[in-house]
């Protein structure tokens, strides 16, 4: 059975061109610096988000991972959000294996970090606590419903870290997606952030990999880190080529799948099994839960669902998370309304 897959954006498979693209790829020794099609990704990526450099890596995960050992030192600390990424689902990697400290502090609804919070977040500089280093913001935000972070709070936010001597990580994994429900070139969101993951694997339909970009001398020290954690991955220019044009082709098509999510919403909405977070979608992620009455979990749902060919993502023992992406149309869209409507009889 051909499934419609709303699980996650990450299950999209590489495009023909990509595939093309990957077969007639020039690849060299990248732990050299020496893969011309990594080297361009790199470039692209930079003058995409308005930084100087960029580095390939593996995954979102090793993105952030790279980026905040770069940025800290063991017994340093990044304040972050309770509800982050790489706080809830990075396997704790940056203190496992960067000795650095976490302070979690509360997401607003929309994902944001209130600025009150993270001034008093910042520590004294007394031996008993932990050094302030970086601030993590992620956008959109993805247990926050796909939220959006304006340009604006973005370029608050540098600007305090700065005024105090931080700086600023930013986990954009699906950063381009933010961009495009705002209108504004991704670089309007990331250029006055310390350093950026932007995932290429995701809606960008690539099959592997992010780029982590930044300052050069910064650049310099997570190819370092990337070294350390066994990220230096050869000629994989051959996986840099489908990232090349995942940035070239994919980008400028979100907005599709917006409206796709839009959509979707607004059927499910009609079913009075469903209770819609208010608001949802921000962007390619719609959030709901069951209603009360609804006498099944959603794990059991979502195994029936599954028989009728649609994969939805469960987030909760009542909740789900619907994720659209370019290889679900309008067709299937529908079908997995119709599917739910046929298992919650409406
Ligand atoms: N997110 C995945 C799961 O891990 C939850 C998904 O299906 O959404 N930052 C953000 C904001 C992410 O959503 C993800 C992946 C990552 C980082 C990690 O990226 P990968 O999976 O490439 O390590």
């Amino acid at each position: 059975m051909e499934y419609i897959d709303l699980r996650s954006d990450t299950v999209t498979k590489p495009t023909p061109e990509m595939r093309e693209a990957m077969a007639r790829a020039e690849v060299g020794d990248d732990v050299y610096g020496e893969d011309p099609t990594i080297n361009r990704l790199q470039e692209l990526a930079a003058e995409m988000t308005g930084q100087e450099a960029g580095l390939f890596v593996a995954s979102g995960t090793m993105g952030n991972l790279t980026a905040i050992l770069a940025h800290c030192q063991r017994g340093d600390e990044v304040i972050l959000g309770k509800e982050a990424h790489t706080f809830r689902y990075e396997a704790g990697g940056i203190s496992v294996l960067g000795g650095v400290h976490s302070c979690q502090i509360p997401n607003q609804p929309d994902g944001s970090l209130a600025l009150k919070d993270i001034e008093a977040a910042v520590r004294a500089d007394d031996p008993h606590q932990p050094v302030t280093r970086l601030i993590a913001l992620e956008n959109t935000h993805n247990r926050c419903g796909g939220t959006v972070q304006s340009v604006e709070y973005t370029r608050q936010v540098a600007e305090f870290a700065h005024s105090r001597g931080l700086k600023v990580h930013l986990d954009g994994a699906r950063v381009f997606n933010a961009a495009a429900a705002l209108g504004v070139p991704a670089r309007d969101l990331t250029r006055e952030v310390d350093s950026v993951t932007f995932c290429l694997s995701k809606g960008l339909s690539a099959p592997v990999g992010s780029v982590l970009c930044g300052p050069r001398d910064f650049i310099v020290q997570a190819h370092r880190v990337r070294k350390l954690l066994g990220g230096g991955m050869r000629q994989a220019g051959v996986l840099a080529a489908a990232g090349i044009v995942a940035l070239e082709k994919m980008v400028s098509r979100l907005g599709e799948d917006h409206a796709r999510a839009r959509m979707l919403a607004a059927g499910l909405s009609e079913n009075r099994c469903l209770v819609l977070d208010a608001g949802t979608p921000a962007t390619n992620m719609v959030f709901m839960n069951l209603s009360d009455d609804v006498p099944f979990s959603a794990a059991e749902v979502a195994e029936r669902m599954k028989e009728r060919g649609v994969l939805a993502g469960v987030s909760g023992a009542r909740r789900f998370r619907l994720v659209t992406h370019c290889w679900v149309d309008e067709e299937g869209v529908e079908r997995a309304v119709a599917a739910f409507d046929d298992i919650l009889k409406n």
